[in-house]
């Protein structure tokens, strides 16, 4: 499938007329994954974002380990919105980490086509109870693994460690590359479109 995606830094281009695709798409992940860092890469628009800065007060509450340099915070959610091709949009919706936005997610969840589960390999249980969420939902994910430098784990140990089903797509990425992080969007919609005639074969 061939994606004719700008890579032209986020232009502000207008929705397109003929956009009648429109898809929406949730990322998710531990704090400090990388969520808003990847909504912002791809958007075409200008995203939304609610990010504050981490207060005293947040502190503690916050998990700041192994996310140094990190001053501000999703309080709500990140929006973004990306052409895939004329007639396909991706709506994107950053989901807060936090556990105490957890309950926001069942809402966030209903009409998601897909969504990206991003992990820090060194915090990989962060990313646990998303795709616990996800998979009670039946929405189909994609893991994508933010680098942020350090040791690499083998794909293989990787899915072993977050006890991912062999059919749930791996990527690697990073979230500050318009490139790579379109490329995770890319993998997530060819799954998608390969769910989707795996059930038209079925049926
Ligand atoms: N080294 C590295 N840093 C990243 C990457 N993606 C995000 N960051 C940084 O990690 C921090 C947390 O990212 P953020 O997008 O705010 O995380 P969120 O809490 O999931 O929204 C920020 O300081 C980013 O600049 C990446 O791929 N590599
Ligand atoms: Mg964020």
């Amino acid at each position: 499938m061939d994606y004719a995606i700008s890579d032209a830094p986020a232009a502000r281009t207008p929705l397109s007329r003929t956009a009648d695709n429109g898809l929406k798409i949730v990322v998710v992940g531990g704090f400090g994954v990388g969520k808003t860092t990847l909504v912002r890469s791809v958007s075409d628009i200008r995203p939304l974002s609610t990010e504050e800065t981490m207060t005293q007060a947040g502190r503690g509450v916050d998990d700041l380990g192994g996310v140094a340099g990190k001053t501000s915070t999703t309080v709500a959610f990140d929006f973004g919105r990306i052409s895939l091709d004329r007639r396909t949009v991706l709506y994107l919706f950053g989901a807060p980490g936090q556990e105490r936005f957890w309950f926001l997610w069942d809402r966030l969840f209903a009409g998601t086509l897909g969504a990206v589960v991003l992990v820090d390999a060194r915090r990989l249980a962060d990313s646990w109870y998303a795709i616990d969420r996800l998979e009670h939902h039946g929405t189909p994910f994609i893991v994508a693994r933010n680098d942020f430098g350090g040791p690499r784990h083998s794909p293989e140990a990787l899915r072993d460690a977050l006890d991912l089903d062999p059919r749930v797509p791996l990527v690697d990425c990073d979230a500050r590359s318009r490139a790579s992080s379109k490329n995770v969007l890319i993998t997530l919609v060819e799954h998608l479109q390969a769910l989707a005639s795996a059930r038209e074969t079925a049926s």
